[in-house]
């Protein structure tokens, strides 16, 4: 069903593999379109309870596929006409038609989403990588803003996330005159919740899909939106917000099984509902 990504659901955990390995995974319109539909699958599928996101090959994403990058008349910048998909106009318009609904749909899936950086992550490969909830990243991998690089701003949400993770002053610092981030500083500065060898990059992402998928999935889709609400509100909003969520997990059976396994001192058994 899917040509540009690979999707597989095992365990609890829908594994989304953007699959364009040698152009490093970069966007085009369909890829974008097929990974929107991907996490839509995934919400809605009440077996799933995490997602991965990786990449095929050597790298996660390089960002918008540079050969297909249509022009005001549809066509790229060597003549070739532009994915199907591709909306012919300014970047403007194709980041409110591809990207936004892409970022969006990651934030508005209630579901965590670990993204498993096993490569270089550019430009809005980059921003995906940090529109997830937790990232693990392999040693070999880093993280490249490239926007500066062909006179662009960061988008697909780099303008949110970064310098929220790592503060202004290194966000700017790493959008203009930095080359790369390395895994190390990555993790050094908060970009990155764990990294590991390439070798074990796959178990150390699956070992912690399988602990978020053991939880109460009602709950921690709550504590997501919540705490992505709670970026923007002042605290008289989020302790209402909080409150208004608090009532929905309350009424859950995870809830009562979580109370009622702590009475009776075992461990709970969640089961997502
Ligand atoms: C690629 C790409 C790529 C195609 C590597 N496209 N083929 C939004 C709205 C509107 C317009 C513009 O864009 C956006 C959002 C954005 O994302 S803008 C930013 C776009 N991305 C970039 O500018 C990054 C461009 N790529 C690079 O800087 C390097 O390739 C990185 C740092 C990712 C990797 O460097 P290396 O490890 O040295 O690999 P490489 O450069 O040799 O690339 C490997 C292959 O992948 C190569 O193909 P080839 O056939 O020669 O082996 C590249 O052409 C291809 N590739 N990125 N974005």
């Amino acid at each position: 069903m899917y040509e540009t990504i690979l999707y597989e659901v095992s365990a609890g955990v829908a594994r989304i593999t953007m699959n364009r390995p040698d152009k490093y995974n970069a966007f085009t319109g369909r890829m974008i379109a097929e990974m929107i539909a991907a996490f839509r699958q995934a919400g809605k599928d009440a077996a799933v309870r995490c997602i991965i996101l990786t990449g095929a090959g050597k790298a996660f994403n390089a960002g918008q596929d540079l050969g297909d990058v249509p022009g005001a008349d549809g066509h790229t910048a060597d003549g070739k006409a532009a994915d199907g998909q591709a909306a012919a106009g300014n970047h403007g318009d194709m980041l409110r038609s591809r990207y936004n609904p892409l970022i969006t749909q990651i934030r508005n899936t209630e579901l965590p989403v670990i993204a498993s950086v096993n490569g270089v992550a550019a430009g809005a490969g980059m921003s995906l990588a940090l529109a997830c909830d937790l990232r693990v990243m392999s040693e070999r991998a880093y993280f490249v803003s490239a926007f500066v690089n062909i006179g662009l701003v960061p988008d697909s949400g780099g303008c949110y996330f970064l310098p929220r993770l790592v503060g202004l002053a290194k966000a700017m610092e790493i959008a203009t005159i930095r080359d790369r981030v390395t895994a190390e500083e990555a993790h050094r500065i908060g970009l990155v919740n764990r990294i590991c060898s390439a070798e074990r990059l796959d178990e150390e992402a699956d070992a912690l899909a399988a602990r978020l998928a053991q939880l109460p999935t009602r709950a921690v889709g709550l504590m997501k939106r919540t705490m992505n609400r709670g970026l923007e509100m002042d605290l008289a909003q989020t302790l209402e917000q909080e409150a208004y969520a608090q009532e929905i997990a309350g009424r859950t059976e995870d809830h009562r099984e979580g109370m009622q396994a702590f009475l009776e001192k075992r461990t709970p058994v969640f089961k997502g509902v």
